[in-house]
């Protein structure tokens, strides 16, 4: 593959290795912890036990009586905050009702963790002891976790807002009355989508150090430019005398998506001590007190005609945000709405949101963020038509797809499909699993006691986050554009350095940008250095969440280099004597076309851009280009997975014994990165089918609080991933390419979960939700059983 215009062979499409990763696996990297500064003080939090109650007291004297302790502080004490933490994001058109949500508690707290001290001392390990004889009481209040409860606004939450309710909303389009009038059988599922965590192998941490009227906040986050801009707003200082940096920060999948309480409680206390204030994060507290996500239980309802054509689509979603609204929380459930038709054409579909409060840590944006609920709800009910519309799993998405000469798509909803060839990636998965065999030994197997399933899922999603119109304030609501911004630099020597405004945190943006550079700038990916996660570096950006780097950032980029392409072209032609129309980038060298010897190297055509004595006239000296570039529509990759799993009838227990995918994000920049996504979010979603839950019992206490009991999935429990790509360019950026980092997880757990149902139809088992754990699987086993 080579991109237009380029150098034969080009660095775009080759698998190469990412070359961040030799330091983060031999241990050098560079974590927030890794970040020792002179004078560091260290802070612990004293944390409710209580899920909602009264703070009737809390005595700090003595940890204060401590020589290793500074300073104990609760929320009466932390003064000098413009305003609660933020919450940006809202679904279009509506009021939502928000809470106070402050760093520390103030009067009453209402979920398990919620922070009500803050101990800082000179010791890290003896804070946590401190924290420990900070004596709280509290006056315990009726709590509520149950979010159908929470609706009846029996127990309040927040007494200033006088209900439990969020807000409603809804996004439809077409008649639904009509679609479901014109259906011949009309299907309906409670689709519960449970509550999980982000699990990132890094636990969040920050260290703040003001100085010299200045502060610099190492934070282990997603959105550097989003807490750098938040805390000069909350802490009152001027924009350009924060410097927010995200180191090396491993893994966050949505939850360092996020302006945390912590944060903002180290700048203040850096500030007001004059010491630099470190946080580190435990792993319980990870579990507790960053943010969760899903959390939704939905009523769906599919109308469909006797040969299978879907007619109307309508959701109804209960959304469960926990205690307080985060940054992002109203609006993640409506981020499934916009995609709420699939792959499919629908002529009516509806969904109406319900956000209710409860006594839990809040809910956000987990990988995907309502796409892959959205995902679960049509490809589980669309699979419970088919069989009982007696048609199989692929006759029926076959029979809705949108097909590949209707793209640009506007669904019923104003939103436009870009492209897409959705019969094109299940025909590709259907070379490799030939469904007539799998169905022959489903049943010879049946007959030796092995039940064995196969589940099928055709997604498609929205991401690239994406046009300022529409993410903006009279858009989705964001309170930020949806632009990214990219310097492309070429030194004296030729080498480049290119800044980022996206944040990557695994995604291997360090390699596939300096792939994209590299092309167009004759030179190899070596020599291309990218830096990313510091705001004092390159200008402002948007960061990195809804897989938006490549299709935003990765463009940005790419528009920058050809600017320098195009200058660079000039001075070349300038010194050979030729047209720039003629110079083309060929084999590392800027050469005149016809003429491959006749040439510049880029470090060549450096020096004369430093050293400019040889100009053409008018040019300005140097070689560094800015740009940012705001798209003009979302992109919408897609695909059709498949999983096969075994069920042991005996004891419920589920393993996935193959799993295939063909996914379509465009023209790959890099297929090794993109199969390392695809692996990361499926293996994402096969947990949250079958191992992780973030569980709270009835008195509002986490009980997956470690992961002892919130179950990661490792690689001893899959299989090895077969995975292929199609490539449908978008016509919204000219790279055509389309996200992945959210793909895997939003298409994996409906064909986990059809392939579980699948497996167990012949015992009369015909539904379930997850997640499918031994005991609910064995159960339904036993009652389809009698
Ligand atoms: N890519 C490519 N060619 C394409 C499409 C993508 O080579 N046609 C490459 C990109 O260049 C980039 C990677 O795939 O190196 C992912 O790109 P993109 O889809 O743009 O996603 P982002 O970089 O914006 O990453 C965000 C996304 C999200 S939203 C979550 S959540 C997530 C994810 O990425 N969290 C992750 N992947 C993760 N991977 C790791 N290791 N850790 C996380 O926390």
């Amino acid at each position: 593959m080579s991109v237009a215009g380029q150098a034969e062979r080009s660095w775009v499409g080759r698998a190469l290795k990412r070359k961040e990763d030799p330091k983060l696996i031999t241990g050098r990297g560079n974590y927030v912890d890794d970040i020792v500064l002179p004078g560091t003080l260290y802070a612990a939090f004293v944390r409710s036990p209580e899920a909602h109650a009264r703070i009737v007291s809390v005595d700090a004297s003595a940890a204060m009586e401590r020589d290793d302790v500074v300073m104990v502080a609760t929320a009466d004490d932390v003064d000098g905050l413009a305003g609660p933490l933020p919450m940006a994001w809202v679904p279009p058109g509506v009021e939502v009702n928000t809470p106070e949500h402050w760093p520390l508690a103030k009067g009453a707290v209402k979920h398990v963790g919620d922070p009500v001290a803050v101990v800082i001392g000179t010791d890290r390990y003896s804070v946590v002891d401190a924290a420990d004889e900070v004596a709280v009481e509290y006056d315990p209040l009726p709590v509520v976790t149950d979010p159908e409860e929470a609706l009846k606004d029996e127990t309040i939450i927040h007494e200033s807002l006088g209900t439990n309710v969020s807000h409603r909303w809804s996004l439809g389009g077409g008649d639904l009355e009509a679609g479901f009038a014109a259906a011949d059988h009309v299907v309906e599922r409670r689709v519960i989508n449970h509550r999980t965590a982000g699990g990132a192998i890094e636990t969040r941490g920050v260290l703040a150090d003001y100085r010299g009227d200045e502060l610099t906040i190492y934070s282990s986050t997603q959105v550097p430019h989003f807490v750098r801009l938040f805390l000069a707003i909350l802490l009152g200082i001027s924009q350009d005398r924060v410097r927010a940096v995200a180191p090396d920060v491993g893994g966050g999948f949505g939850s360092k998506l996020q302006m945390y309480g912590e944060e903002v409680l180290m700048a203040w206390a850096a500030r007001k001590l004059g010491r630099p204030v470190k946080w580190i994060e435990t792993r319980s507290e990870n579990l507790q007190v960053t943010h969760h996500g899903r959390d939704q239980i939905a009523d769906v309802r599919m109308g469909l005609k006797r040969d299978g054509t879907i007619t109307a689509f309508h959701v109804k979603i209960l959304a469960d945000f926990g205690a307080y609204h985060m940054l992002l929380t109203p609006t993640i459930p409506s981020l499934g709405a916009f995609v709420m038709q699939g792959c499919y054409k629908m002529p009516a579909v509806q969904t109406d949101i319900t956000g209710v409060f409860t006594n839990k840590f809040p809910t956000d944006a987990i990988r995907g963020a309502g796409r892959p609920e959205a995902t679960h709800m049509i490809e589980t009910v669309l699979d419970q038509a088919a069989a009982e519309l007696g048609m199989s799993p692929i006759d029926i998405r076959r029979k809705n797809f949108i097909p590949a000469e209707e793209f640009p798509y506007e669904t019923p909803v104003g939103v436009v499909y870009d492209s897409g060839n959705y019969h094109g990636t299940l025909d590709r998965l259907l070379e490799r699993l030939d469904l007539d065999a799998f169905r022959r030994e489903q049943e010879a197997l049946r007959a030796k006691g092995i039940y064995r399933g196969v589940g099928f899922s055709t997604y498609t999603e929205i991401c690239g986050l994406a046009p300022s119109r529409v993410t903006g304030p009279t858009g989705f609501g964001l309170q930020a554009g949806g632009w990214e911004s990219a310097v492309v630099s070429v030194h004296t020597t030729g080498a480049v350095t290119v800044y980022t405004g996206t944040s990557p945190h695994g995604q291997g943006l360090e390699t596939s940008f300096a792939q994209i550079v590299a092309d167009r700038l004759g030179t190899s990916p070596d020599n291309v250095d990218v830096i990313h996660g510091d705001t004092s570096t390159g200008p402002e950006g948007l960061n990195t969440y809804g897989s938006r780097s490549l299709a935003v950032g990765g463009e940005a980029i790419a528009r920058a280099a050809e600017k320098i392409q195009e200058k660079a072209k000039k001075i070349v032609a300038h010194q050979l004597e030729a047209d720039p129309a003629d110079i083309e980038v060929r084999d590392g060298k800027f050469s005149v076309k016809g003429s491959p010897d006749k040439g510049m190297t880029l470090a060549e055509v450096a020096g004369q851009a430093y050293i400019p004595l040889n100009l053409p006239e008018g040019m300005e000296p140097g070689l560094s280009e800015t740009t940012f570039y705001d798209p003009d529509n979302f992109v919408f990759p897609f695909g059709a997975h498949a999983a096969i799993v075994d069920v042991d009838i005996e004891t419920g227990k589920v393993d996935v014994i193959r799993y295939l995918g063909v996914d379509d994000c465009g023209p790959a920049i890099n297929p090794k990165i993109i199969e390392g996504q695809l692996h990361g979010g499926i293996v994402h979603a096969i947990g949250q089918v079958l191992y992780e839950r973030i569980h709270y019992d009835e008195d509002g206490q986490l009980v997956t609080g470690t992961f002892v009991d919130y179950a990661l999935p490792s690689a001893a429990e899959l299989p090895f991933f077969e995975l292929d790509r199609t490539e449908t360019p978008t016509p919204t950026n000219t790279l055509g390419v389309k996200g992945v980092g959210e793909a895997g997880t939003i298409g994996a757990s409906a064909a986990v979960t059809n392939a579980v149902i699948d497996a167990l139809r012949p015992l009369g088992v015909t539904w379930l939700n997850m997640p499918l754990s031994p005991a609910r699987v064995w159960a339904a086993i036993q009652e389809a059983r009698g």
